[in-house]
């Protein structure tokens, strides 16, 4: 199963690993990709995101390992004061293997993941064959169809 992470509120860099790592509680951490700072989307007067994808291995059932990251993202002291506005941190399931999933509170696949490179491209990293169902195209096919000149994603070195 695959994961988005965000933030853009604090210490960016510290809250992702911080929420990495109480991923643990749910299940086995695969994979992480690097880093990559990217212009904020849809509310676009907000400060920059670090955005980051990671692999997840879990026994939870969706709705289970769902409550698991809402609590992480509570713990870690997430207030929901405007959608889609800053956040310290934001835990998004892209995929969950091939399942499809439309309940009022989680889309599965991630409903915007076609149209956002600040997904796509550190998704691309860990995972570019996966099929995403529904879609029926890979993730690095996606990648490539997106149009240039959407807003910036910037890769960051692995120190
Ligand atoms: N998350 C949003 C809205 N806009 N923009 C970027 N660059 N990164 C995000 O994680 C992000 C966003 C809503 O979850
Ligand atoms: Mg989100
Ligand atoms: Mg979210």
């Amino acid at each position: 199963m695959y994961l988005s992470l965000g933030s853009n509120l604090g210490d960016r860099q510290s809250n992702l690993r911080n929420a990495t790592g109480r991923l643990l509680g749910l299940g086995d951490v695969l994979e992480v990709s690097s880093l990559y700072e990217t212009e904020p989307v849809e509310v676009t007067d907000q400060p920059w995101f670090l955005n980051c994808t990671v692999a997840v291995r879990t026994e939870l059932i969706p709705r289970e390992f769902l409550a698991g990251i809402l609590e992480i993202e509570r713990s870690m002291g997430r207030l929901r004061t405007q959608p889609k506005g800053p956040r310290i941190i934001d835990i998004d399931i892209l995929l969950f293997g091939p399942a499809h999933i439309n309940t009022p509170t989680l889309t599965v696949p991630h409903p915007a993941i076609a149209g956002r490179r600040f997904v796509l491209e550190p998704l691309a990293e860990i995972a570019p064959d996966v099929k995403v169902p529904l879609l029926k195209q890979t993730v690095r096919e996606l990648l490539d169809a997106l149009p240039k000149g959407g807003p910036k994603v910037k890769k960051i070195p692995r120190t």
